[in-house]
């Protein structure tokens, strides 16, 4: 007898509350303290080591942990390569990784050989090499890697899979997705707030600009795929029955973020001569072996509201997340739209009905509560997560493929097949269930 009670505790409901999962954080920054808040929350967890070179973001990290009772973990952060102490630790069994980019493959591949369940934050890699280093390592180690991409749990992009499923769309033929977020006040702050209040990058800001803003400097690319593309991935079985073959890509001029730069700091702010190299709109199409496409927008050094642009479309009909809108050929009337409300209510997903409430606080609308539950029931089971090695390195690649186009004047780029055949015959991940 499982009983959900109002007030559940997670953890307990699967009856394997006193198998707690010994879980770490690798970066206790704004993301991974986040994580940590959720972590903190359930029932099943122990925490038993947490790392950031911060001592800033250590101390309040323990503070939290303090307050919610938990035991002391283990602090690590003395250095760069501190974390790998961290992995040493038989107390640990599962990390969650959120640091910045350029350090995200070789943690994890450094976690997934010291035997360590493995969660990491978004975008997983850099480069084509990186992205193949992720899925060797899970498959020398036999170490899981499941890639933390929060916006596969939204309660729309839920329902709208669920209607994939449910072949409300009929056969899948066309997508759209990208971030499309105004990220002026993250690269740029005063080196006091992470947030605006300056035009500073690299070492005199703090939090992201410390770090995200220089991929924008050196990168003319898409650098932020995994929001959009990750849903829409699940969406067409993307390395279970189907598989990114190629792509092509472009950039606009750039001149979003110098403008904000000599709007707030002045034509004489040394960071007025920094030249950028990230255009300011990128535009990739994905061509996959089903005979889809994919748009995928970037879009995020402009004023402009914040959208991750969603299209479903298929051979009834489409649902478009600008305008919460949806067409299907012999329930609207032609050639009108409908309100996409009913339909996201009828098709509401079975984990959003029943968690639904509680998700709610945690952060992003609810689905950083979603990821969350599902790496740490994964690890718990030490089970295949639903976001596994193959989609991390498949997505990720999307930015050094898009940099290859640009560079080549839109030049069609093929992805590697990172399953290595096997995409023909995996299964889809059985999404359409209340459990995780
Ligand atoms: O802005 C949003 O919260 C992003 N998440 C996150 O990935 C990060 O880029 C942040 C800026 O600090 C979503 O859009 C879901």
């Amino acid at each position: 007898g499982i009983s959900v009670m109002p007030n559940m505790s997670f953890g307990n409901i699967y009856g394997m509350a006193d198998s707690k999962l010994r879980l770490a954080f690798i970066g206790v920054g704004l993301r991974g303290t986040n994580h940590l808040n959720n972590a903190l929350q359930r029932k099943d967890l122990e925490i038993t080591a947490i790392c950031d070179v911060d001592p800033e973001r250590i101390k309040i990290a323990l503070k939290k942990i303090e307050e919610a009772g938990f035991k002391k973990p283990k602090v690590f952060g003395d250095s760069d390569y501190d974390y790998r102490n961290l992995l040493e630790l038989k107390e640990v069994d599962a990390v969650v990784i959120a640091t910045p980019w350029l350090w995200h493959t070789r943690m994890a591949v450094d976690a997934m050989k010291a035997g360590k369940y493995t969660g990491l934050e978004v975008s997983a890699a850099n480069t084509l090499e990186e992205c193949w280093d992720l899925v060797n390592t899970h498959e020398e180690t036999g170490s899981h890697l499941m890639i933390l991409e929060n916006v596969n749990y939204r309660r729309d992009i839920l329902a709208v899979l669920n209607m994939v499923k449910q072949n409300v769309f009929g056969e899948l033929v066309h997508f759209r997705c990208g971030y499309q977020h105004d990220l002026r006040e993250v690269k740029f702050n005063n080196g006091k707030q992470p947030y605006g209040g300056g035009v500073e990058f690299g070492e005199n800001a703090i939090s992201e600009a410390k770090w995200r803003t220089w991929h924008s400097v050196l990168r003319n690319g898409d650098t932020y795929p995994t929001h959009g593309a990750g849903p829409i991935a699940v969406m067409c079985d993307i390395n279970r029955g189907n598989r990114f073959v190629s792509l092509t890509s472009n950039a606009t001029k750039a001149i979003g973020l110098h403008n904000y730069i000599v709007k707030h700091g002045g034509e004489d702010h040394p960071n007025a001569k920094v030249k950028f190299k990230q255009g300011d709109v990128i535009t990739t199409t994905i061509e996959t072996a089903k005979g889809e496409t994919i748009i995928v927008t970037h879009d995020c050094n402009l004023p402009r509201p914040y959208s991750l642009g969603f299209r479903v479309q298929g051979a009834n009909g489409l649902w478009e997340n600008d305008g919460d809108r949806i067409y299907i050929e012999g329930k609207s009337q032609p050639h009108r739209w409908d309100s996409d409300k009913e339909w996201l209510k009828k098709y509401d997903h079975p984990l959003w009905q029943k968690f639904g409430e509680h998700a709610t606080g945690a952060g992003h609308g609810g689905m950083d509560f979603f990821v969350l539950n599902a790496f740490v029931e994964s690890a718990k089971q030490n089970i295949a997560p639903p976001l596994d090695a193959y989609d991390a390195a498949a997505w990720s690649a999307i930015t050094p493929l898009s940099e290859a186009s640009i560079e080549n004047n839109g030049e069609p780029q093929d992805f590697p097949d990172f399953t290595r055949g096997l995409w023909v015959r995996r299964q889809p991940y059985n999404w359409i269930k209340d459990t995780y």
